[in-house]
């Protein structure tokens, strides 16, 4: 017997390519619904430090478009984790964290839920996790604080962007709307 997974997950890769729009540089992947399939495409799959920079991993309830423009996320925002420096392991680690924290389910609130991304980028590497409604600042504030918890982040390292804010941004900078 497979141990089954509360909801259906779908794991999505961006792969940076100038001669395409950025909806069309995601590609789904595969979906999982059990335990044993969520670690056999974990172990088959590049562990994010292996991946080109400008590459994402996104795992996203199924249904779910990993983009803003999607309806469940049109009116959310997302948890962003500042990384400073830190190792590949600890990079990769990090991010089996949050996607274990995802799948089991492990936080209130999981119907705010939508999905994980990584950002592999020069600059910095990114790690964020998205939810339905930014103005729901119970579940927001809640959701953060076990987030913090969990992956014993220090504080002052998440902020709360609301995708608004980052569909209309103008520099490089997205103000943030709670910091934990
Ligand atoms: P990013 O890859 O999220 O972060 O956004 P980065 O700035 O650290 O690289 C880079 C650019 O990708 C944005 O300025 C948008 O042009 C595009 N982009 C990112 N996201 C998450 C979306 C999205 O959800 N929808 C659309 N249409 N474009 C996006």
């Amino acid at each position: 017997f497979k141990h089954p997974l509360e909801h259906t997950w779908t794991l999505w890769y961006l792969e940076n390519d100038r001669s395409k729009s950025w909806e069309d540089m995601q590609n789904e992947i595969t979906s999982f619904d059990m335990v044993e399939d969520f670690w056999s495409l974990y172990n088959h799959i590049k562990p994010p430090s292996e991946l080109k920079i400008g590459s994402d991993y996104s795992l996203f309830k199924k249904g779910i478009q990993p983009m803003w423009e999607d309806e469940t996320n049109n009116d959310g925002g997302r948890w962003v984790i500042s990384i400073g420096r830190c190792s590949k392991l600890e990079l990769d680690k990090l991010w089996l964290d949050v996607l274990l924290i995802l799948i089991g389910e492990a936080v209130q609130h999981t119907e705010e839920i939508c999905g994980a991304v990584i950002n592999l980028r020069s600059k910095s590497n990114k790690i964020s996790i998205w939810t339905a409604n930014g103005h729901n600042e119970v579940a927001v504030m809640e959701i953060g604080y076990k987030l913090r918890k969990l992956l014993g982040l220090p504080p002052h390292n998440l902020q709360y962007q609301m995708h608004k804010d980052s569909m209309s941004k103008q520099g490089s900078l997205v103000k943030a709307a709670y910091i934990l």
